[in-house]
């Protein structure tokens, strides 16, 4: 069966992932729909075979669309997603902003795909990045030993603010190499050669919104209510791919050896770990463009009998949005 797909955000950073990697898989589309706001009406995109002009999301009618991938922030979907299901469509959406709900699944393929199907609502919600490479990798431990709690600290790279977050780390490394300076407008201070100890909104309790989906997002897709989670969330010049140094501690004792192991044999996951200079997985060497999570730095932790450290680095905006989304997708495709 062939079907008809809609991209929503299909000029953005990830809208674009989303169709280079529904060609890459040959996801079967009939026809396919992308839509944007009316700033990019008539602007071509393609995928594989497909070139179609982007059309203007806010006068679409979604009558006869089989899957709608939504990757256009919060308020569209918010303000969209629910036209789309009440048409037929089912909705896979890349935004943050049904991911709490009971009613909404919130579904990493490798880990929890069976709760795609229970969507009352038509929605299903697709992770945040960096939740989403970090439980690809630590699903497994916690199947065998038991997460009781862990400890992570991100260095997120700019493309998951977006494409204006891209343009703008480029165009402060190109100033600051020029001696001239820079004003910075996507954050909040000057990101080309710098780290920020912030994503998202603060709020009440101190932390950041960025940190409070690794929470809650963690313990929904776990379905492990009692993981306490404890997380920094730091922004660093890094055009694509996220890091997590990841500290866990284990109800039962897992060794680093054995956690090798699990992780070497577990779906969606490669081991980059020797012990020496290049050993180890960057955005830059390993992740950027490719679609594993990638796991280094795999080591017993020396203060804690049931600790155990890791690093994790992913492509965001593929495993930690587009390719996820179209693995989703898939996994909808495979009911019919
Ligand atoms: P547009 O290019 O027309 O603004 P990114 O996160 O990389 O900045 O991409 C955001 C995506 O969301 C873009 O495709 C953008 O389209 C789309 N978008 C933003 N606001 C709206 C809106 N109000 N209606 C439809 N699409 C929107
Ligand atoms: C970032 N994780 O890197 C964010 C981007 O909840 O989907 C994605 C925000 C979200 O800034």
């Amino acid at each position: 069966r062939q079907f008809k797909v809609a991209v929503v955000g299909a000029t953005g950073a990830v809208g674009a992932a989303m169709l280079a990697i529904l060609a890459e898989r040959k996801f079967p589309i009939g026809e396919l729909v992308a839509l944007a706001s009316e700033r990019s009406v008539g602007n071509e995109v393609e995928c594989g075979a497909h070139c179609v002009e982007v059309q203007d999301l806010a006068t679409f009618d979604p009558a006869g669309v089989d899957i709608a991938l939504f990757s256009a922030g919060g308020d569209v979907s918010r303000a969209h997603a629910a036209r789309f299901a009440a048409a037929g469509a089912v909705v896979i959406d890349n935004s943050s902003a049904f991911r709490m709900d009971d009613d909404v699944p919130l579904v990493v393929s490798e880990v929890n795909p069976e709760a795609a199907r229970a969507r009352p609502r038509g929605i299903i919600a697709n992770p945040n990045c960096s939740t989403m490479q970090m439980l690809v990798a630590l699903a497994p431990i916690h199947r065998k030993a038991g997460i009781e709690r862990l400890n992570v600290a991100t260095y997120q790279s700019v493309s998951g603010t977006g494409q204006k977050a891209l343009e703008e780390l480029g165009r402060q490394t190109a100033r600051l190499l020029n001696f001239q300076s820079v004003e910075p407008e996507v954050y909040p201070v000057q990101i080309a050669f710098n780290v920020i100890p912030h994503g998202g909104d603060f709020t009440d309790n101190g932390y950041t919104t960025e940190e409070m989906k690794l929470v809650d997002e963690t313990r929904k897709i776990l379905g492990d209510p009692a993981i306490r989670v404890n997380a920094t969330v730091v922004r660093v010049p890094v055009f694509y791919g996220h890091s997590e140094a990841v500290n866990i501690e284990t109800r039962d004792k897992l060794s680093a050896a054995d956690a090798r192991v699990l992780l070497e044999q577990a779906p969606g996951i490669e081991v980059v770990d020797d012990r020496a200079g290049g050993g180890y997985p960057t955005p830059v060497t390993h992740a950027s463009g490719r679609d594993p999570v990638y796991v280094g730095r795999i080591r017993d932790d020396i203060s804690h009998p049931n600790g155990l450290n890791l690093w994790i680095v992913a492509d965001n905006i593929r495993k930690g949005a587009a390719l996820n989304a179209v693995q989703i997708a898939e996994l909808v495709a495979a009911e019919d």
